[in-house]
């Protein structure tokens, strides 16, 4: 058995977490639940990240259960028994005896968490839970009994990442940076999306990785759709594909999009429109120094989208009317920028692709500071959809779809690119791409 990190460092999470909480508290971690695909054939199972994170459980049943009530903070872990019978169909089970290697104090059977539960709880007792991970905690608990959302507990805790952390962030950054690469190099008009994806996932699978949500790759007027997930369309010659993927290592993900031309050349307004989401992606990450506020990078990347859609006459308005702030509301835009960009700017990345602790657009908690450990996506885009007949589409850039991501993790030093292995510059980019079709 080899967990991802050592036990201090999880005993370390679990006292930070822990000691935010009142006396007489009661934590109850599940894991998630197994969902049906069909009939007796389940989706394949990922562990609740708050599990992974405060004990490293990883398989597909168990419970951490947190209580002060001696005085002390005393952990268990409830796993299922060894089962001979389930065993053979299913593979070998950690057991209650196994268990004991994870950073916890006890271990004990499923079975035995309803009675566990049942005793802990009265009403002096606080109990914290994940809402929405797990049905059977629900049963488990009377409806009398009052909830508490042990969430906002781990989440800021969650937000600054160890060294340790850091390093599988690393590997997953490189190893989705090498996908997308070699999706480049095997590019080729008339080519399907789906084999760009199979590329792409084939190259997490055989890095013993696995995508971090399912691969978005969508050729010409599909790059203008943000959550695009068909992939089953040709790509034509002087069409762009643009590709967002990620994977994980050891539960860390990493999220990249790239947009290129399947026949390797951009044309010039592609090349027009590209160049600006570069502009704005770097501005982006510029901004992602410690100690400024979560906004600045959505901030920097909309003036510079702003002033670049201005000048390249897609908008005919004042800077000012492009952006639209919105008084009291820092970070916010609403002016015409967001017919082409529509989407925030970046989000949080972690052991979650979209990471908890804040800062999603619309979520009433932006407002903190980037501090070293951090590490978020930064990914401008522009979309040109043609199949738009809600807006003036200026017909020189219809059917272009680009968005540039990188993972940026914020040192004291400054930004650091996790992902800069990708490829992403113009040149570079129009270098690669067939380049690998006869290797
Ligand atoms: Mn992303």
């Amino acid at each position: 058995m080899s967990l991802p990190f050592d036990r201090e460092e999880y005993l370390r999470r679990q006292e930070s977490v822990f000691s935010k909480l009142p006396k007489s508290s009661l934590a109850i971690i599940p894991t998630n639940d197994r969902k049906i695909r069909s009939n007796d054939v389940a989706y394949p199972f990922r562990a609740n990240s708050y599990m992974l994170y405060l004990c490293g459980w990883e398989e597909d049943e168990g419970v951490l259960l947190a209580t002060n009530s001696s005085g002390k903070w005393v952990t268990t872990l409830f796993v299922p028994d060894r089962d001979t019978t389930k065993e053979i169909w299913e593979g070998i089970r950690t057991g209650v005896d196994g268990a004991k290697s994870w950073p916890v104090d006890h271990t004990d059977s499923l079975e035995r968490l309803d009675s566990c539960i049942k005793e802990l709880v009265s009403d002096r007792i606080r109990v914290f839970t994940i809402p929405d991970a797990s049905s059977s905690i629900d049963i488990m608990l009377d409806e009398k009994t009052e909830r508490e959302d042990l969430r906002p507990y781990i989440d800021t805790i969650r937000r600054v990442k160890s060294a340790n952390e850091i390093q599988y962030m690393q590997e997953a950054a490189s190893i989705a940076s090498s996908a997308h690469e070699k999706a480049m190099r095997h590019s080729r008009p008339g080519m399907g999306e789906w084999e760009i994806q199979s590329l792409v996932e084939g190259h997490f699978l055989s890095s013993l990785s696995q995508w971090s949500f399912p691969s978005i790759v969508g050729g010409g007027d599909n790059a203008t759709v943000l959550h695009y997930k068909n992939n089953n369309q040709v790509i034509g010659s002087g069409d762009l594909v643009l590709v967002d993927a990620g994977c994980e290592v050891s539960g860390y993900a990493s999220d990249i999009t790239r947009t290129w031309p399947v026949n390797g050349k951009f044309s010039q307004p592609q090349k027009e429109i590209y160049e600006l989401v570069l502009k704005a992606e770097l501005a982006g990450i510029e901004a992602c120094q410690p100690g400024m506020p979560w906004v600045s990078m959505h901030e920097a990347v909309c003036v510079t989208i702003a002033e670049g859609l201005i000048e390249l006459e897609v908008l005919n308005c004042s800077l000012e009317d492009a952006l639209g702030r919105v008084a009291g509301k820092p970070g916010i835009f609403e002016g015409q920028i967001r017919n082409f960009f529509m989407h925030g700017t970046g989000h949080f990345l972690g052991l979650d692709v979209h990471d908890v602790g804040g800062g999603r657009q619309g979520d009433p908690n932006s407002s903190f500071l980037l501090e070293p450990g951090m590490v978020l996506t930064i990914e401008p885009g522009l979309y040109f959809g043609s199949w738009r007949n809600d807006i003036l589409m200026p017909e020189r850039y219809a059917g272009i779809g680009i968005r540039i991501e990188d993972d940026v993790l914020v040192t004291e030093q400054g930004p650091f690119v996790l992902s800069s292995s990708c490829p992403k510059m113009l040149d570079e980019i129009e270098q690669i791409v067939g380049k690998g079709i006869h290797d």
